[in-house]
């Protein structure tokens, strides 16, 4: 068997970013891809190990995204790497449908167990997130017989039609895209840093708002599902205040309607918890869960309750690769290493660090406006020191100093202003502490 792959997590330029190698090869890249096709950092990647990626220049590059949170156990994890390989020389495909096959029987029984809540749970594995939440509205619909579906604002939830639906984001998710899918109602989110109301009954006054719209515009009656990310991903890391996830949640039960969790960014202990929901004892009805899942295979899943997953006759769900041989055993891989290397306490620590860097950072430079999130989930949302006003132009700045020093980072958030920290749970302490120290550099660097 081929060995685990190994780099050195150590940052190191030998070029400008980009070299002349990814300049030549991104000219490929325009004439070959959809100009669709967005683009985060300007270098082309060759290989990749834990927290370092080697661009085809020999650069080594800090990754503070995980490829938007997906190698929560770091890049090409040997655990991931070595079932892959024993996986793909074994059985590469069936469909789960034409024929089952072990890998896919026990990713499910490792989320059932993995998952809040000890009553009877069932899985459905798929390829995406956006695949994830589809299903989890069919499946939700199917149970309840009810038509409408509760989201909410600076949610994410995918690119498909029914998630561009669910997606509060017009720009660039859904421009141009529509028509969109019907019986969508979008609600409030108590996003505390710019909640006109109280801050000492926001949790209330939110809960309130939202049960009165749903009883006024929809009927509670005509709910089937209630879907919100525990921790909100793409609109900006925005933390719910405590109460309110506990509060939907009761809300959901009162009125039949089953509460689903979008764990797919905030999910596989990447908040210091093995799922977001955890920290107040949230027991959602369906999670989606996706990208930490499988180390940077694609896999995704809806998990729970046994009786609404089993409402679906026999047919009503599948396609052809969902549930991969191969993305299976990364999964078993990837959920063995955040048991067996403690990940969760990892995210723990790593949170520590970086939110205690970024408010130290905030103390300094006051075009940070706030400092949030839970775990190895952090972000600071830039404004224009004395306003709330979102700062593009700063955010934009300090992404571009951090490339050009090696170290990738990415946004989030409505207003396009937020910076967003999602590093592999396996980052060293030296390596993060020299990124946040690139970082600072970074800030130091701006006009204002
Ligand atoms: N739900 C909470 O964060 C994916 C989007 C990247 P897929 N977020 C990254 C991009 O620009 O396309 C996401 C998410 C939450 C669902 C999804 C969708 O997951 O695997 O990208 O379909």
């Amino acid at each position: 068997m081929t060995a685990p792959t190994s780099l050195v997590q150590e940052r190191r330029l030998v070029t400008p970013i980009p070299g002349p190698k990814s300049v030549e090869a991104l000219k490929r890249r325009a004439a070959a891809t959809s100009a669709g096709l967005g683009i985060a950092i300007p270098v082309v990647i060759e290989r990749a190990h834990d927290a370092i990626l080697q661009d085809i220049d020999g650069n080594c590059i800090i990754d503070l995204g995980s490829g938007i949170g997906v190698t929560n156990v770091g890049n090409t994890n040997s655990r991931v790497v070595a079932r892959v390989i024993e996986q793909v020389q074994a059985l590469t495909h069936t469909c789960f449908t034409v024929a089952p096959y072990m890998g896919y029987i026990e990713v499910c029984e490792a989320l059932n167990e993995i998952t809040p809540g000890d009553h009877p749970k069932k899985s459905l594995l798929v390829n995406s997130g956006a695949e994830a939440v589809e299903n989890a509205i069919k499946i939700a619909r199917h149970y309840t017989k009810r038509p409408a579906v509760v989201v909410f604002e600076h949610a994410y939830h995918g690119r498909t039609n029914l998630t561009m639906a669910l997606t509060a984001k017009n720009l660039p998710y859904k421009e141009g895209f529509g028509p969109f899918a019907n019986e969508v109602y979008r609600m409030p989110l108590p996003y505390s840093y710019r909640w006109s109301g109280s801050l000492d009954t926001i949790t209330q006054d939110s809960l309130d708002e939202i049960t009165s719209k749903i009883e006024k515009e929809i009927g509670a009656h005509n709910v089937a599902a209630i879907l919100i990310e525990p921790i909100l991903g793409e609109g900006g890391f925005i933390v719910p205040p405590k109460g309110f996830m506990p509060g939907l949640a009761d809300y959901a039960k009162e009125n039949g309607i089953v509460f689903i969790a979008d764990e797919v960014q905030s999910g596989f202990a990447r908040t210091g918890d093995l799922f977001a929901v955890n920290e107040e004892g949230v027991v959602p009805d369906l999670m989606t869960l996706a990208k930490g899942i499988a180390g940077g295979l694609p896999l995704a899943a809806v998990t729970g309750r046994a009786e609404i997953m089993d409402s679906v006759h026999a047919g009503g769900l599948g396609g052809t690769y969902g549930g991969n041989p191969v993305a299976c055993a990364a999964a078993l891989g990837a959920i063995e290493s955040i048991e067996q290397d403690r990940l969760v306490e990892r995210a723990a620590h790593i949170g520590q660090i970086l939110n205690e860097s970024l408010n130290a950072l905030a103390a300094t430079y006051p075009v940070i406006g706030e400092v949030r999130g839970r775990g190895a989930m952090q972000a600071v949302e830039l404004v224009y020191p004395g306003t709330k006003e979102p700062n593009v132009e700063a955010v934009n700045a300090v992404v571009k100093y951090c490339q050009s020093q090696g170290v990738l980072i990415l946004t989030a958030g409505t207003y396009n202003n937020v910076i967003r920290f999602l590093p592999p749970l396996v980052i060293t302490d030296a390596l993060l502490l020299d990124a946040l120290g690139v970082l600072e550099l970074a800030f130091a660097s701006l006009d204002s």
